[in-house]
């Protein structure tokens, strides 16, 4: 729309000084065009933006994303409106990490196993039994190492303006209670397109399924997949739990989100607006942890009451031992190595 609207005021424009050299029109006609060529320019100073999401209106991402949008809004006074296309409708997870790339949308919320693939620093954030909770990975994530992390991801092409709760990620499975990580062994595991989560599921014995997160539900349906892993939320907004009742409560990944614009935006940008998108963005994450925090415990006890049951894991030190070649893996790498020697060596 403003595209047309600028093509228009420069036709109409032209024709103008066409009109005033060869006829001096009249005083009305001027006065009528010029109004058109001023809209012209004010439709210009206003520019639409495109935010992707994979999670419905009431998901702790959504609202917090939706209060980002607000507060640009409002302190840009109008100039950036963005549109926020909710529950993946703009394509899946891993399209939309390359979409922000490219330039063909504008905002986004990741989670940082797909934007790992694109981005190869995060996955130190990816390593299996790395974090206890949340708040363990919030120390590094918003200080000295998360600062680094942003730096690298700006250059892939991201800009995080907030780090988001991804929340601690455990196993279910659809057809057998899972009390151990024994009980995964030979069971095919939904999986996001993820190198890390594909190896971490072999590592387990079982065979990791790479599914689309719209998908899962169909999946478990159809018995494509046995079992699935996520976090509490997203068990409870997806309805999996309805399909897959048994949780191993092994926490084995805490996840950071990243609430990011593309690079290409951002190059756009004045300093002044640019300390907008990060004023609202870190205020956006502050809103998403809180609100993420009650969700949990309003999840857990919503998807209980439905009869889904947990197993907590007594003993962690063999799920971890199974990692190694994974530890070894990314340790050895330099994209990774120095993220994890930070976060390990402070332990
Ligand atoms: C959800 C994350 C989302 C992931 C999804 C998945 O918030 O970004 O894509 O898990 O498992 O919890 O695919």
């Amino acid at each position: 729309m403003v595209r047309i609207q600028k093509i228009l005021s420069v036709i109409l424009c032209n024709t103008f000084v066409v009109k005033k050299l060869y006829m001096r029109s009249s005083r009305l006609c001027s006065l009528v065009l010029s109004a058109l060529c001023l809209g012209g320019v004010a439709a210009n100073a206003q520019t639409s933006l495109r935010a992707w999401n994979t999670h419905p209106d009431g998901y702790p991402v959504t609202e917090a994303m939706k209060s980002f949008i607000q507060e640009v809004d409002a302190a840009t006074k109008g100039k950036y409106k963005i549109e926020l296309f909710s529950n993946a409708v703009l394509g899946d997870q891993g399209k939309a990490v390359a979409m922000l790339k490219a330039g063909e949308i504008d905002v986004a919320e990741f989670n940082s196993a797909p934007l790992s693939e694109a981005a190869p620093e995060l996955k130190a954030f990816n390593l299996p039994f790395l974090f206890t909770d949340s708040a363990h990975m919030f120390r590094y994530l918003d200080g000295e190492i998360g600062a680094r992390l942003a730096q690298t991801l700006q250059a892939s092409g991201y800009v995080v303006l907030g780090w988001y709760d991804g929340g601690a990620r455990s196993f279910y499975c659809a057809n057998k209670p899972l009390t151990t990580r024994e009980d995964l062994v030979g069971q095919k595991v939904r999986v996001q397109q993820s190198e890390v989560y594909i190896e971490m599921v072999k590592l387990l014995g079982a065979i990791p399924v790479v599914v689309p997160y719209k998908d899962v539900l169909d999946g478990f349906q159809k018995g494509t997949i046995d079992c699935a892993e996520g976090n509490m939320v997203s068990y409870e907004a997806t309805g999996h739990y309805k399909a897959a009742k048994y949780t191993l409560l092994d926490s084995h990944m805490i996840s950071p989100e990243a609430l990011v614009v593309s690079t290409k935006l951002w190059n756009r940008l004045s300093a002044d607006e640019k300390a907008v998108f990060q004023k609202a963005g870190k205020k956006s994450a502050n809103l998403m942890r809180e609100l993420w925090e009650k969700r949990v415990v309003s999840a857990r006890a919503a998807v209980t009451k439905e009869g889904a049951q947990f197993s907590n894991v007594q003993d962690f030190s063999s799920y971890i031992r199974r990692m190694s070649p994974l530890y070894a893996k990314y340790m050895a790498d330099p994209t990774t190595r120095a993220a994890l020697f930070a976060i390990v060596g402070k332990q």
